[in-house]
């Protein structure tokens, strides 16, 4: 039986090798030979040269049924599924949420509408994904046995479904006159005086989501006549796993450098201001009067989580000028840093000037937590060697309730190995144990386990 012997190689070598890369090796045996990979387009997006798309677009394609989420990407591209480069549409963020909606209600119909939100406290950042220009090379990965677990019928409300709402931001930046004033939608670029509801821009309001909302259009170069209509999509690929009980849940937080503490109390209070701002402003060095030689904003709040756990991923977001952010416990250690890479070419995923990835986290499950109530802190950073508008300083952490230790054979088969144990002799034995396991869970998934599913 090939399976089984390739179990005893890879726990050979797993023997051999360093604690960090085991973890790795161990992983790609238990997790990759049932993950499934789905492929969506969204609606189709119209943009024109300097145009703005802001659309939602509710009841998505997305996996259906009781499962776990391994992963969540996105890109933009053309009709023939070529990639889009930044410079040429510009991905502000896309977002992804999911809701409940009563089976004969039709979409919109907001008395039959449950929002199916995260468990973070900034009441206007309620989405499961959501990444910005960075997605084409930020890990989204959720290791193994940790999944995001959907479709659970005990969750969903009796009479109603499941659905995902889509956000798409983008920005057609070619032939425009200043492409990062349109990226970081400078309002003089953008001839509006009312924001999306209308209302008056407020005063000193010079930039940010208020200036470039949907259908909005950014100054192109002078003399640049009308070059037409071009149709792309956010493609947006999806990993996932059946729903198993050896899955163990994490739960998606959402932290904002804006955030100011202010939470109405009661969840009535919806028309209350949200304590999340989502983005702000960078001053230039020169115009601030600190002395501050390295030109780098530092943005900081305190945020708490009122029911912590182990911290399994974490990834922030940033716009250009980004230089890196971090996330801190109540006693100063750093729990998580992440800093964007930038391009340094012309293609897509590479494109200079842009934030084309994050750095992440993913600490050894267990070894770092968050206590409930635990006052954290949170840090952005900006180069200010030039202003920024509309900047975000977001922190996805994606948590999971501490796991009582482990010590007895019998639970191994949840775990993967390298965490267990020091001795070799037990790896041996807790190995050939899980090569039986794992012969017989492959035997049963044998149908559908390399099967694609792409719509
Ligand atoms: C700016 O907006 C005003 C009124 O909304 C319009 O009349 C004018 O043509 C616009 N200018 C440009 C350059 O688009
Ligand atoms: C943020 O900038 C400050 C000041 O330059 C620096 O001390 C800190 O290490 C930076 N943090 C990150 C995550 O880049
Ligand atoms: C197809 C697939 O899901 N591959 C994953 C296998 O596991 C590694 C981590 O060990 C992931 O990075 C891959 O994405």
């Amino acid at each position: 039986m090939w399976y089984s012997q390739l179990w005893i190689v890879l726990l050979l070598s797993i023997m051999l090798l360093s604690s960090s890369s085991y973890i790795a090796a161990g992983r790609v045996e238990e997790e990759n030979y049932s993950v499934k990979t789905s492929v969506f387009l969204s609606p189709p997006i119209y943009l024109k040269h300097g145009s703005v798309q802001d659309k939602y677009y509710h009841d998505i394609p997305f996996p259906r049924g009781h499962i776990a989420i391994k992963s969540f990407n996105g890109e933009v591209v053309d009709e023939n599924g070529n990639s889009i480069p930044l410079h040429e549409t510009y991905l502000h963020h896309w977002v992804v949420a999911r809701y409940y909606i009563q089976k004969e209600a039709k979409d919109g119909d907001s008395e039959k509408f449950i929002y199916a939100r995260n468990s973070g406290a900034c009441r206007n950042l309620g989405q499961y994904f959501g990444l910005g220009s960075e997605t084409r090379k930020t890990s989204t990965w959720v290791p193994d046995p940790y999944g995001i677990v959907i479709g659970n019928p005990m969750e969903i409300p009796e009479g109603y479904e499941e659905k995902w709402l889509l956000n798409v931001h983008a920005i057609d930046t070619r032939n425009v006159e200043d492409r990062l004033g349109c990226t970081e939608c400078k309002c003089s670029l953008y001839n509006v005086t009312s924001d999306q509801y209308g209302r008056p821009l407020a005063n000193g309001y010079v930039g940010g989501l208020h200036c470039c909302y949907d259908e909005t259009q950014c100054r192109v170069k002078e003399g640049f006549i009308n070059g037409g209509v071009r149709k792309l999509y956010l493609k947006y690929t999806v990993k996932w796993v059946e729903w198993n009980p050896r899955i163990l849940p994490v739960k998606i937080f959402i932290l904002d450098v804006t955030d100011t503490g202010d939470y109405p109390p009661g969840s009535s209070a919806m028309n209350a201001p949200f304590s999340c701002k989502v983005e702000y402003s960078v001053p230039s060095c020169d115009s601030s009067s600190e002395a501050n030689r390295e030109c780098v904003d530092v943005r900081r709040t305190k945020v708490v989580l009122p029911h912590g756990g182990d911290i399994i991923y974490g990834v922030a977001h940033q716009h250009t000028g980004g230089v890196g952010s971090a996330l801190y416990g109540e006693d100063g250690q750093l729990l998580c840093s992440s800093y964007p890479f930038y391009g340094k070419g012309e293609e897509a995923g590479d494109e200079a000037g842009y934030i084309v990835g994050m750095s992440t986290c993913y600490p050894k499950p267990g070894s770092l937590n968050i206590r409930d109530g635990e006052l954290l802190t949170l840090i952005s950073n900006y180069s200010s060697l030039r202003i920024h508008t509309g900047v975000m300083g977001l922190f996805y952490l994606l948590l999971v309730e501490p796991q009582p230790k482990l010590n007895t054979l019998f639970s191994l088969q949840q775990v993967t190995v390298p965490y267990l144990v020091e001795n070799w002799w037990v790896i041996l034995l807790a190995g050939g144990i899980m090569a039986v396991v794992a012969a017989a869970i492959y035997r049963r998934n044998e149908t559908d386990s390399y099967q694609m599913v792409v719509s």
